[in-house]
């Protein structure tokens, strides 16, 4: 049976704001999380994911959990510990005790932000693509906490039978606005679709999806996604000659290039934060 109420924590944030207006047409009732309040959204739970008992409450009585909450960038490792790992554990733990079945994890392509990108000649072969089975290669403390959360949902299935469709977005904003973009972006209107689609499925297991539009330009294999019931309706191509004749090409001697993490493989582990 198709999920109704679902909790979607970090409603507040970009992602969130986006789904937040895209996922209602699709017949959910949305129930918001998120850690600061949300202008015109007097219901929503404006808690933090340390807070079991608020995490519990929250999730009592959904028939599923997409859960956005977290640090959604590189930060010192304590920050990205106690908001991401501890944070998804405390999300599972009040899943498991309130018997939710389903949770949708954003998990991210910073996971594997070290797999080097494909650098043939785009569209890429089917074979040249990169596998969901890829082994993690997080590419800051950021990315392992994604490892982290890929792992407790595989644990979390095989232990108490509770599904996780992980899904490692790409680049969700209205528009890329990079070339490497060009090959992540996933459009607002995908995610929606992906999303859905993650609710849906039957039998999902813990499935491990990557989260992209149909780019021309795609470095990832979209197979384990298609198999949920997603159809892709959006390609970054359009957007391909301006952001090209703006910024370059992708250049195989630049290392910001170099890795499907793109910069966040270069910079310093530790950001200000
Ligand atoms: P964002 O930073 O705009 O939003 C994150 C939200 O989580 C914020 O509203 C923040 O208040 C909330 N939050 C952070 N720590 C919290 C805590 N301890 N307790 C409760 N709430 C907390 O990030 P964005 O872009 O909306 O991303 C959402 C999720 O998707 C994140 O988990 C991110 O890692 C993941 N993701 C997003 C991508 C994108 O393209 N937007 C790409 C890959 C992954
Ligand atoms: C992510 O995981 C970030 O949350 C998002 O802000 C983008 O930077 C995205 O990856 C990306 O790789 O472009």
């Amino acid at each position: 049976p198709a999920a109704r109420t679902v909790l979607l924590t970090g409603a507040a944030g970009g992602l969130g704001t986006l789904m937040r207006g895209l996922l209602p047409a699709y017949g959910y009732e949305l129930r918001l999380f998120d850690a600061v309040p949300i202008e015109g959204e007097p219901d929503a739970i404006t808690a933090d994911l340390a807070d079991r008992a608020a995490l519990r409450e929250a999730v009592r009585g959904v028939d599923a959990v997409i859960h956005l909450a977290g640090i959604s960038l590189e930060a010192s490792f304590d920050k990205i510990l106690r908001a991401n790992i501890e944070g998804t554990y405390n999300l599972y733990e009040a899943a498991r005790e309130e018997g939710v079945r389903r949770v949708v994890f954003a998990s991210s392509n910073h996971a594997v932000g070290y797999v080097p990108r494909p650098d043939g000649e785009a569209p890429f072969a089917p074979g040249e693509l990169i596998p969901v089975e890829t082994r993690h290669r997080p590419d800051t403390f950021y990315g392992l906490s994604k490892c982290f959360g890929e792992d407790l949902a595989q644990l979390y299935w095989d232990r108490h039978g509770l599904q996780t469709v992980s899904v490692r977005i790409g680049s969700c904003f209205m528009e890329p606005t990079s070339v490497r973009m060009l090959s992540v972006w996933m459009s607002p209107g995908d995610g929606a679709r992906l999303f859905h689609a993650a609710l849906t499925a039957e039998d999902v297991g813990h499935s491990i999806v990557y989260g992209s539009s149909a780019n021309t330009r795609l470095w990832w294999d979209l197979t384990s996604a298609r198999a949920l019931g997603y159809e892709p309706q959006d390609d970054s191509e359009q957007y391909a000659a301006k952001l090209i004749a703006e910024h370059g090409e992708l250049a195989p001697d630049n290392p910001d290039h170099a890795h499907l993490g793109g910069h966040f493989t270069t910079r310093p582990p530790q950001w200000p934060h």
